[in-house]
């Protein structure tokens, strides 16, 4: 008796997401909420792996290089929250300066050093951002490229995971030979706004399954779209 032929199976695949600590006085983080969500999610071949990281220069960046380590993933989507924005926004770029308006969450408040000394001004995202703002809208999601992650704790741990990733290239599986990575600033939840009458925000099931189909494109497209993110300022 021939046995069925099983097909060729692909290898798994890993993503890396992470969220962050409540900051500025917040008793909660989206961030953290809608990452942890995902957490032993499967989308496409690849399960997610969500770890929190601190609201604290430096240490923000060595927990996540920790968790790369660990997990050696082929794909890192860093999330945060990005209070009075109205809609999910996959950032451009990470640029190498720390200048803090708060102080961090172990009362740090850096002013003009750079994230890493003696390396680029910046870098760009390498994931389909454009890719990702399209696919959200076309699920009924609010998304739009950001040109400025700021320059507080989420642009200085994207600016060390893309840095990292420049550094120390890891070799993925065949299909995807090149570990990416980016950042994605998400609203207030809407009992985080409830304080800030104005203040807009999504629930936590729509940023959760944004998400998801963020870090599904971020797999699936490896040539971004050529369509406008730009902004006149
Ligand atoms: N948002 C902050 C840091 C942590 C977070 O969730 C920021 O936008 O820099």
């Amino acid at each position: 008796m021939t046995q069925p032929k099983s097909p060729r199976s692909s290898p798994p695949l890993r993503v890396l997401l992470t969220g962050f600590d409540p900051f500025d006085r917040e008793a909660i983080n989206p961030s953290w909420e809608a990452v942890r969500a995902l957490d032993g999610a499967k989308i496409g071949r690849a399960t997610v792996h969500a770890r929190q990281m601190p609201c604290v220069f430096g240490d923000a960046i060595e927990a996540l290089v920790n968790a790369m380590d660990e997990l050696k993933p082929q794909l890192v989507l860093c999330v945060g929250q990005a209070g009075g924005r109205s809609e999910i926004t996959p950032e451009r770029i990470a640029i190498n300066i720390d200048d803090g308006r708060i102080a961090d969450n172990a009362g740090h408040q850096p002013i003009d050093l750079p994230v890493v000394a003696d390396a680029p001004a910046a870098y760009f995202s390498t994931l389909p951002i454009k890719a990702i703002a399209r696919d959200l809208r076309a699920a009924g999601i609010p998304a739009s490229v950001s040109n400025s992650a700021g320059t507080f704790v989420c642009n200085h741990i994207f600016y060390g995971l893309m840095h990292r990733i420049a550094t120390h290239p890891i070799a993925g599986s065949s299909d995807l030979p090149d570990l990416r990575g980016g950042f994605i600033h998400i609203p207030y939840l809407p009992e985080q706004a409830a304080r800030f009458p104005g203040a807009p925000s999504m629930s936590l099931a729509t940023m959760t399954e944004a998400l998801r189909i963020a870090v599904a494109t971020a797999l699936a497209v490896k040539q971004d779209v050529a369509e406008t993110g730009g902004q006149l300022h």
